[in-house]
């Protein structure tokens, strides 16, 4: 692909599917930065920009840094939380965290990124299916990642003209350290994997994704070879949601 020497600012990159794009990234020769809370758990030739998305300073700052020798090319948003709860029993400063992390991080990112971007350019955000249909007790996530989605939407009507692309992917469940503390919540006497992989059976495809699948379509979105593509939304969930939860 066409990727080297792109110059790609990942929040949330140091694990799970920010981390599968660095890596997919780098594969392909561009420069990437990742700003996270937490540092990267494998060595790479990434730049780490320690960052919490809940304070805009210090996204302002990752961006600046990140930007320092070359303008942007990609910006992609993996960063999230999932607390469990309705909304009556989600506590006001959980669901205020959930939309900080999960999405007003989004903005806080795209509104610095933005103005530093070159003619080209292109932001994933990382959203979830849990965006368009629901399983219980995800109130606070699923309207994090509703928000993603309409951002998605309203930045590439306004951003279009600066001919910057944005693009939402909606993963269904995928085997990140995430999901892997929600297995380990709701295992009982079941254990992680086994609660993962009963997870993985409630796809039609029979399993859950790899982080690495995500990253592809995150690339692809990236690239030029999706340059006709702005302002949509991506599933990649093993078909999750094209199947009704009626048997015969
Ligand atoms: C993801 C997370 C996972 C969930 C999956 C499919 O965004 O919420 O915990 O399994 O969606 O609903």
């Amino acid at each position: 692909m066409d990727l080297l020497n792109r110059n790609a600012l990942i929040f949330g990159g140091a694990s799970g599917i920010g981390w599968a794009t660095a890596k997919a990234l780098m594969d392909l020769g561009a420069q990437v930065v990742i700003a996270d809370v937490s540092t990267p758990s494998e060595n790479s030739a990434a730049l780490y920009i320690p960052c919490d998305v809940c304070d805009e300073t210090q996204v302002s700052e990752a961006v600046r840094r990140a930007t320092e020798t070359k303008p942007l090319d990609w910006l992609v948003y993996s960063t999230g939380i999932q607390h469990y709860g309705s909304v009556v029993s989600t506590a006001v400063d959980e669901y205020d965290l959930v939309q900080a992390i999960n999405a007003r991080g989004a903005f806080l990112a795209c509104h610095s990124a933005i103005p530093v971007m070159r003619n080209g350019g292109a932001i994933v955000l990382v959203s979830s299916v849990q965006a368009l249909a629901c399983q219980e007790g995800v109130a606070a996530y699923a309207a994090s990642k509703g928000t993603l989605e309409a951002l998605t939407r309203a930045m590439a009507v306004d951003h279009a003209k600066d001919n910057i692309r944005v693009n939402a992917v909606l993963p269904g469940t995928v085997d990140t350290p995430m999901v892997r503390s929600s297995a380990e919540r709701f295992s009982g006497a079941d254990g992680l994997e086994q609660t993962l992989q009963q997870w993985g059976e409630d796809h039609p495809l029979g399993r859950v994704a790899r982080a690495d699948e995500i990253a592809n379509l995150i690339t692809f979105l990236l690239s030029e070879k999706a340059s006709f593509i702005t302002g949509a939304s991506y599933r990649a969930d093993g078909g999750l949601l094209a199947q009704l939860a009626v048997r015969l």
